[in-house]
């Protein structure tokens, strides 16, 4: 089962959670996948998330690029949840540490997931840590932009049917600094 760390209502009204465990049973409207811009979901959340929710989410992810070719930082793709609880899976695609102006391309994946929640009609969403994993973006800068963009997304927002974002984190480490970061940016 998966647990609330750390909850909290945004000005905004959404309510925002850390959550630790596993995303792929997530009972919300949307999960957001970390992928890749081949929507090639072979290792990390990504094969997680396709395992679980069977065959259709690798075969709807492939009809999405033949149709609309490689996936931005800024315009995540969408697909079904397959076999999965959540509706939809949201496929951001988060920077490879290293390859430049990563702040703001993490920041556009995250931007990207709540709009895309937003256009399809989204009440609830969990995102993982996205580029902190095999896309190797430091954990603690990481968990800064993800709070902030959730936050500047609302607040450009205002008429957003969401009401839930919940970042679920699979490791201890992870949570650790998560609620590290939160903690001085908005109390204990
Ligand atoms: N639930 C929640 N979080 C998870 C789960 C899970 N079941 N499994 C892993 N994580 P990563 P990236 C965490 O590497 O860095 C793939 O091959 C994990 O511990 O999945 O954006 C894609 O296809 C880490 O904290 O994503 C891309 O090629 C976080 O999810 C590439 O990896 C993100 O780790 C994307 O790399």
């Amino acid at each position: 089962m998966n647990s609330i760390i750390v909850e909290r209502k945004l000005s905004t009204n959404q309510t925002l959670q850390i959550v630790q465990g596993d995303i792929t049973i997530e009972e919300v409207d949307a999960i957001v996948n970390a992928a890749n811009e081949d929507l090639q979901h072979g290792g990390g959340v990504a094969w997680a998330i396709s395992k679980k929710g069977g065959n259709a989410i690798q075969k709807e992810s492939d009809d999405w690029i033949r149709k609309h070719g490689r996936v931005s930082h800024a315009l995540p793709a969408w697909t079904s949840g397959g076999l999965l609880k959540a509706r939809y899976v949201i496929h951001a695609v988060g920077p490879v540490w290293g390859d430049g102006d990563e702040d703001k391309k993490l920041s556009d994946a995250v931007t990207g997931s709540l709009r895309v929640a937003d256009k399809l009609k989204c009440k609830s969403i969990s995102m993982p840590a996205i580029s902190t994993g095999i896309f190797g973006f430091p954990k603690d800068r990481a968990a800064e932009i993800i709070f902030k963009s959730i936050e500047d997304y609302f607040s450009q927002n205002q008429n957003s049917g969401t009401e839930q974002v919940r970042i679920v984190l699979f490791d201890d480490a992870s949570v650790d600094i998560f609620v590290k970061v939160w903690n001085s940016k908005y109390g204990s």
